[in-house]
C-alpha cells in the first residue's frame, strides 16, 4: 500500500513535487463505507434470546428497524457473595465480565441466540450486540458456560495478553486513578477488570473472530463497551478485521465514550473511528427535562439548539438515547424509566428531534442498583412478560410507538416553525411532513402556532388508542393558513403527520 503525498514546491521547483512513501504501519483505515445506520432501535437490555425473538414481529410492526441486545458472550457466574452491601448473587453486571466467547449466557444458549437473530432478521429487525472487548473479569472463578478460570488465565488468554501482568499499566495499583491520563485510561484495569492488550495481533485476532462469528450469525453491528479504554488505534485495527454483514456492508460500530475526557479522550475524538453513544446528549436532556428528585424543573425551551449547536457530537455520528443501563441507575445526572411521564415525554421528543440514531431503552424494574433481572436461582433470565410488572416495556408505550412511526414518516425533513413559550413548551414542524408539540410543565397549556400543514382535521397519534384502525384519539384542526389552536396537557405531547389527516374539513 502506497500513499501519494503532494508537496507544494514554493521556490526551486515550479509546480508540484510528488513523493511516494509507504503508508505508516498500523495507520487507521478510513471507516469503509457504506455502513447501514440503524434507524430507530429498541434496547431490550437483558431480555433473554427467546423473548427477543418473539418480540421482533411487534418491533417491526411498531416501526423499529433494529434491536440492541445485552452482551451474549459467556460471562462470570458468581458463586458467593462479597462482604457488606454485596447481597445480590447474580447482579445484572455479571454479563460485563467475559470468560470465553462461546455464547452460553444468562440470556440463553448459542443456538437460542442464533435462532433469535434469524427470527428478527426475517421480521425485518436488525440485531446489534453489546460487545465487551476491552477486558475480561475482575472476580469469580466460573462462568455460565461452565468454564473455570483464574485471574489472568482463560482458555483464550494468559498473562502475556494483559497490560497489568506485562507491567504496561503505569498506575501504582493497576487501576485507573486519573481518567485524564491517556496511558492509564487505555492500559489500566477499569474497576478491577483485567485489561486486554488490544494493541497486539493475538488479542485483535481473538476479538475479531468473536465479532465475525456474530456477523456470520446475522448480526448487523456493535455497541462497543468501554471503547474509551480501548482507544482509537486499537478500535480501528479490530474494525479493519471485521467481515461485511449479511446486508453486504461493514458493521455499524457505536463506541461507548463517556464525556469529560480531554483531547483524544473526548467523544468527538472517537468519531474518527465510528459513531459514538450520545451520553452527553442524554445529560443535556436530563438538564432540560428534569433534575432528580424534582430539585428543579428544567426548561425544554433550551432544546431549540440541541445537537452540534449545544456542543454535542454531530447527529450523523451519534447513537442517541434518553437513557441506557448505566444512566438508568444514575438519576442525579440522567433521566431513567423511574421518571415516568417525564421519561416518556423525553423519548417522544428525541424521536421527533431527528438527533442521531435514536434508541429506546426498555428493560426490567429494579429497586437497588445491583438487582438481578428476573431470573431463576441459577441466574438464568426468565422470559420477559409485559404484563408482569417486572419488565418496563417502555418500547411498547403508545406515545413512544407513535413517535417512532412519526420519526420514520418525516425522515430527513428540515425542522420549521419552531415555537417556544420560553418556559417549558415547544412545538415544531418537519417541513410539510409532520408537526409535534411538547409540554414539560406541570399545567396544561394552550398554544396557537403554525404547523406548515394543509388545512383539515388530523388525528393526534400520541393519544390514538388503536393506531391503524381509524382515529379513536382526540382530533386537531389545522385552519386554512396552517395554524392550529390546541391545548397540550401537562407532561404530554400532541403530534401528527401529513398522513394522519382524517378529513380536509376544518
Ligand atoms: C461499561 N461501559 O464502559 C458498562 O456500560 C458498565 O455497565 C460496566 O460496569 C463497565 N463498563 C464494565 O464493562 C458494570 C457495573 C460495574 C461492574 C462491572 C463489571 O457498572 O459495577 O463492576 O459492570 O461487572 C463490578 C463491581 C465492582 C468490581 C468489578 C470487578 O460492581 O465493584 O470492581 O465488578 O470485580 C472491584
Ligand atoms: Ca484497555
Amino acid at each position: 500500500m502506497f500513499r501519494r503525498i503532494s508537496l507544494l514546491a514554493a521556490t526551486a521547483l515550479a509546480g508540484t513535487l510528488t513523493l511516494t512513501v509507504p503508508a505508516a504501519q498500523g495507520a487507521p483505515e478510513k471507516r469503509p463505507t457504506p455502513v447501514d445506520e440503524p434507524g430507530v432501535t429498541a434496547n431490550l437490555w437483558e431480555w433473554n434470546w427467546k423473548s427477543i425473538g418473539r418480540e421482533c414481529s411487534t418491533l417491526a410492526a411498531d416501526g423499529y428497524t433494529g434491536v440492541q441486545v445485552a452482551p451474549p458472550q459467556n460471562s462470570l457466574k458468581r458463586t458467593e457473595l462479597g462482604s457488606g452491601s454485596d447481597t445480590i448473587l447474580h447482579p445484572w453486571w455479571e454479563v460485563y465480565q467475559p470468560v470465553t466467547y462461546d455464547l452460553t449466557s444468562r440470556m440463553g444458549t448459542e443456538d437460542q441466540f442464533k435462532a433469535m437473530v434469524t427470527k428478527c432478521r426475517k421480521a425485518g429487525v436488525k440485531v446489534y450486540v453489546d460487545a465487551v472487548i476491552n477486558h475480561m473479569t475482575g472476580q469469580g472463578k466460573t462462568s455460565y458456560g461452565g468454564v473455570d478460570y483464574k485471574p489472568y488465565h482463560y482458555p483464550d488468554y494468559g498473562p502475556k495478553n494483559f497490560h497489568f501482568t506485562t507491567g504496561e499499566c503505569p498506575s501504582s495499583d493497576g487501576g485507573i486513578q486519573d481518567f485524564n491520563n491517556k496511558l492509564q485510561v487505555f492500559k489500566c484495569n477499569l474497576v478491577g477488570l483485567e485489561d486486554l492488550r488490544t494493541e497486539t495481533d493475538k488479542v485483535q485476532d481473538t476479538l475479531a473472530d468473536y465479532l465475525n462469528k456474530l456477523i456470520g450469525y446475522g448480526v448487523s453491528g456493535f455497541r462497543v463497551d468501554a471503547a474509551k479504554h480501548i482507544g482509537q488505534d486499537d478500535l480501528d485495527a479490530i474494525y479493519s478485521r471485521l467481515h461485511k454483514t449479511k446486508d453486504g456492508v461493514k458493521p455499524y460500530w457505536a463506541l461507548e465514550v463517556f464525556g469529560g475526557g480531554p483531547g483524544i479522550l473526548s467523544p468527538e475524538a472517537f468519531t474518527r473511528s465510528g459513531d459514538v453513544l450520545g451520553l452527553d446528549a442524554a445529560k443535556q436532556m436530563q438538564a432540560a427535562f428534569k433534575s432528580y428528585p424534582d430539585a428543579h424543573i428544567g426548561s425544554i425551551a433550551t432544546l431549540e439548539v440541541f445537537g452540534k449547536g449545544s456542543g454535542l457530537t454531530s447527529s450523523k455520528k451519534t447513537m442517541s438515547f434518553v437513557t441506557n443501563h448505566d444512566t438508568d441507575r444514575n438519576p442525579g445526572e440522567y433521566l431513567g424509566h423511574k421518571d415516568g411521564a417525564t421519561f416518556i415525554l423525553a423519548n417522544e421528543w428525541l424521536l421527533a428531534s431527528g438527533y442521531g440514531s435514536p434508541q429506546v431503552f426498555s428493560s426490567f424494574e429494579w429497586e437497588t442498583r445491583d438487582d438481578s433481572p428476573p431470573a431463576k436461582a441459577n441466574g438464568l433470565i426468565t422470559d420477559a412478560d409485559c404484563t408482569s410488572g417486572k419488565w418496563t416495556c417502555d418500547h411498547r408505550d403508545r406515545g413512544i410507538v407513535a413517535m417512532v412511526k412519526w420519526h420514520n414518516y418525516v425522515g430527513g425533513a428540515k425542522r420549521a416553525n419552531f415555537y417556544t413559550d420560553d418556559a417549558n413548551v415547544i412545538a415544531f414542524s418537519k417541513d410539510g411532513k409532520g408537526w409535534a408539540a411538547f409540554n414539560n410543565g406541570t399545567d396544561a397549556k394552550q398554544i396557537r402556532v403554525q404547523t406548515g400543514l394543509p388545512k383539515g382535521t388530523y388525528c393526534d397519534v400520541i393519544h390514538d388508542k388503536d393506531p391503524g384502525k381509524g382515529c379513536d384519539g382526540p382530533t386537531v384542526v389545522v385552519n386554512s393558513t396552517g395554524l392550529v389552536t390546541v391545548k397540550v396537557a401537562a407532561k404530554d405531547a400532541v403530534a401528527f403527520t401529513r398522513a394522519d389527516r382524517i378529513s380536509n374539513l376544518t
